[in-house]
């Protein structure tokens, strides 16, 4: 069966053209069109590299920058409980996690998971029971609802803590290098409100990177949906799947877009779903608090305005989360970063973290539109093996499979965060690691990785630190 491929435009390598007319294998060993732009023309050189995720698209107008600065200042806002005589920024809680979304997109980067000994911060848990809810999602836990929130306001007791526990596990490339791996298991702690319900699933998710979201929003469906192989049947190994997922505004499902799980479907929702699950502040589109029907001091406390964060500001806001500039690249022409790009297309990362794209149009968001851009993501589910399961269901996806993540600026991952943990619990502590992690549909990848040299191990390792 024909590989169906989106944007095939002259620069596009054809990756598979059927058996009659074998085309000559595409090179991988040199500098494509627009490749050091991964953003298009949202793509900005960052003055300073710990701001690097923090800059407005330099296409938008002096108008709209002035928009995109009201949502920051949401963004960044630190909330207070009610009432407060600041009252476009009170409503936090009673049950929260962080007091700004800046708390754990530090720089608007990513979250790590909790060392051994220390509390969970720029991690959250999602819980869950067996089965679905009226929409196909998550059944929240009947106590603690679908999120732990470790903080509660003065009256109200905080739900629990969560916290690690690492076991070091040993592991060699086929050359004899060894190596070791971080295996997290989770531990919550400190539950103020009894024991979880016994079958609870639950799932620890790392903050992800803020940039390019506005860009992921404008890809068409269905060049997501081109690249969706559910049953393989072109025999590769890799399926691919779409998350289905509730949309509130549309009454309706419709394809899920963000989180780790793809389990939200556009930026709006996303950015209600944490004002509302790590703020505790309500909107238009999440308009009740999280307390369950048992958390009777949460039920009781004092609110902020019905809704809690005007519509002004969750205007703002999506604005905001829409028009992050993806830094540039650098090295793109590095001999040592196209011999790693190589790698990259030969064992196979591309299957999954499709290079590049073009976006369609976005209501509301010229800047967005029509760009070539390079995520490396094909925004689907793929089963990653058992041990990177969380056993926890979201919408159509299962317990063993993840949203591929784009990988634009992994590379600035120290120098954003202050740290380079990756994957969805942030238990790999380098790019090598995530790839060491992957199994299931992605187990031939990494095998062929385990199978490098350490020439070529080096090399994939300059083009993913070059992104
Ligand atoms: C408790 C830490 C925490 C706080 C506070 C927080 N987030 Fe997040 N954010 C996360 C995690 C974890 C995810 C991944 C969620 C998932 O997979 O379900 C995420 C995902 C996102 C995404 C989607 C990114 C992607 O690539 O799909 C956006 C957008 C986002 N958050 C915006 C916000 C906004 C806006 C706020 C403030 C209202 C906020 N976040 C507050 C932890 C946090
Ligand atoms: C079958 C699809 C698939 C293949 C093949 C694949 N990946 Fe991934 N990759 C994923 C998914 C899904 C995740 C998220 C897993 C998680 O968070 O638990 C991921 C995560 C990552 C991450 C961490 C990103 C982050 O934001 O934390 C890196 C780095 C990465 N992959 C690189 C590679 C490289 C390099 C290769 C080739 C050796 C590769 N991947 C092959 C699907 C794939
Ligand atoms: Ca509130
Ligand atoms: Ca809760
Ligand atoms: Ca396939």
């Amino acid at each position: 069966m024909e590989e169906p491929k989106p944007d095939a435009g002259p620069a596009e390598p054809t990756p598979d053209a059927g058996p009659e007319e074998p085309p000559p294998p595409p090179r991988h060993d040199v500098v494509e069109a627009g490749e050091e732009r991964p953003g298009g023309d949202t793509s900005l050189t960052p003055s300073s590299a710990s701001t690097a995720f923090k800059r407005p698209a330099p296409n938008l107008t002096l108008e709209r920058r002035a928009e995109f600065f009201t949502g920051e200042a949401v963004f960044e806002a630190d909330w207070l409980p009610a009432p407060n005589t600041t009252a476009d920024r009170d409503g936090l809680g009673p049950l929260f996690h962080s007091i700004s979304c800046l708390a754990c997109h530090v720089r608007n980067g990513r979250g790590r998971p909790p060392e051994e000994g220390e509390i969970a911060n720029t991690l959250l848990v999602r819980l869950s029971v067996p089965g679905a809810d009226a929409h196909g999602g998550p059944l929240p836990e009947p106590t603690y609802g679908d999120q732990l929130q470790p903080r509660g306001i003065t009256s109200v007791p905080a739900e629990g803590q969560a916290r690690m526990h690492w076991t070091e596990v040993a592991g060699t490339f086929a050359d004899g290098t060894p190596y070791s791996l971080a295996a997290p298991e989770l531990l919550l702690t400190d539950l103020a409100y009894g024991p979880l319900s016994p079958d609870t699933r639950t799932s620890a998710r790392v903050a992800q990177p803020l940039i390019g979201l506005g860009l992921l929003a404008a890809v068409p469906e269905a060049t997501w949906l081109e690249w969706a192989d559910p049953d393989d049947t072109n025999g590769d190994g890799i399926s691919g799947r779409p998350n289905r997922v509730w949309s509130r505004r549309e009454g309706r499902a419709v394809l899920g877009r963000f989180g780790w799980k793809a389990n939200q479907p556009d930026l709006e929702h996303q950015n209600a779903a944490a004002l509302l699950g790590d703020l505790g502040l309500t909107s238009a589109l999440f308009p009740d608090e999280t307390c369950t029907e048992t958390q009777t001091a949460c039920l009781a406390a004092p609110k902020g305005g019905t809704p809690e964060v005007s519509e002004r500001q969750t205007r703002a806001l999506d604005f905001y989360t829409h028009l992050l500039a993806v830094p540039t690249r650098e090295r793109v022409d590095a001999p040592e970063v196209l011999a790693g790009k190589a790698v990259f297309h030969r064992v196979g990362c591309a299957s999954c973290h499709r290079p590049s794209l073009t976006t369609g149009t976005l209501e509301g968001y010229p800047e967005l539109s029509g760009q070539r851009i390079w995520p490396y993501t094909d925004g689907l589910l793929h089963d990653l093996g058992d041990a990177l399961a969380d056993g926890r269901e979201d919408f159509l996806a299962t317990g063993r499979e993840w949203r591929t993540p784009p990988l634009w600026s992994l590379g600035r991952t120290r120098l954003v965060s202050g740290h380079t943990r990756l994957l969805h619990d942030g238990r790999a502590r380098s790019p090598l690691e995530a790839i060491l992690w992957h199994g299931g549909e992605a187990e031939a990848a990494r095998e062929a990785v385990r199978n490098l040299t350490q020439s070529e191990r080096d090399a994939l390792r300059a083009f993913l630190d070059s992104l």
